[in-house]
């Protein structure tokens, strides 16, 4: 048996397509099933439903063979296991180009973050990337106090809790209605395949037979 964890919302949504053009299909739909173990079109393949930042936890661990999940969420992961995601037993093969976004610094509308810079102020820093946010601004010689969020992110700069996030952003919506501007673009993020490396060595013909049919839904997508 093949174990793939997913997680709910937008990467679940990106992944179906992909799913399909290798041969799989998910023959529940999470979001009105309670089921946590998904059955697929292919008996020795099945699904899990965990949470997006559970992800690399349960293929690091084996509790799933491979997995899909965003860079972000495997760069912060990673951090805690020296840094590198082979170091966490992960073997990222391949990136799936869905879910794309990008992970950037923002600020009140009001706030004069260059000056801040410039001065050398401590900027207060609000953030799920805590790892990402420090390894960014201490690249930029910048000092900061990170404070750690889990979610919304955007409500910090407008109550004074911090000057700035770092946060994903796609649209820019979500900053506009909130009357923040993005200041610094970190990096590009899009969603991983990682597959347990242990399991690698175990199950070898299956799951390099899955790897391969991703590799080719990718490019058949991206043609
Ligand atoms: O809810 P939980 O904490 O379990 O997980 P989650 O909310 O992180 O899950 P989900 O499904 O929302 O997102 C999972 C992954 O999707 C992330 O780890 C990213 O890799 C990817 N992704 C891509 C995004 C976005 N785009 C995105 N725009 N994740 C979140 N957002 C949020 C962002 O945080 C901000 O609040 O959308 C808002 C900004 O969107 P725009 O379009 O208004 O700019
Ligand atoms: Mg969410």
């Amino acid at each position: 048996m093949i174990t793939l964890a997913l997680s709910k919302g937008r990467i679940f949504e990106d992944t179906l397509p992909l799913l399909r053009a290798a041969g799989i299909q998910v023959l529940d739909d999470p979001e009105k099933s309670r089921k946590l173990i998904l059955t697929t079109n292919q008996p020795g393949v099945r699904v899990l439903v965990v949470r997006a930042t559970d992800v690399p936890t349960y293929v690091q661990y084996g509790g799933a063979d491979l997995g899909i999940t965003g860079k972000d969420t495997l760069i912060e992961h990673a951090a805690d296991w020296g840094g590198s995601t082979a170091s966490a037993g992960l073997y990222e093969p391949l990136d799936l180009q869905i879910a794309k976004c990008r992970i950037s610094v923002a600020v009140g509308a009001d706030f004069d973050y260059e000056s801040a810079v410039k001065q050398g102020s401590r900027l207060k820093v609000a953030t799920k990337y805590v790892a990402i946010a420090r390894e960014f601004f201490a690249s930029k010689g910048v000092h900061v106090d990170l404070i750690k969020l889990y979610g919304s992110m955007e409500l910090a700069p407008l109550t004074g809790l911090a000057d700035a996030i770092v946060d994903l952003v796609s649209t820019g919506n979500t900053l506009k209605a909130n009357h923040l501007v993005e200041v610094e673009h970190i990096m590009d993020i899009s969603s991983r395949l990682i597959v347990n490396q242990a399991a690698l060595k175990l199950k070898q013909a299956p799951l390099r037979g899955l790897i391969d049919a991703f590799g080719a839904a990718v490019k058949l997508a991206s043609a």
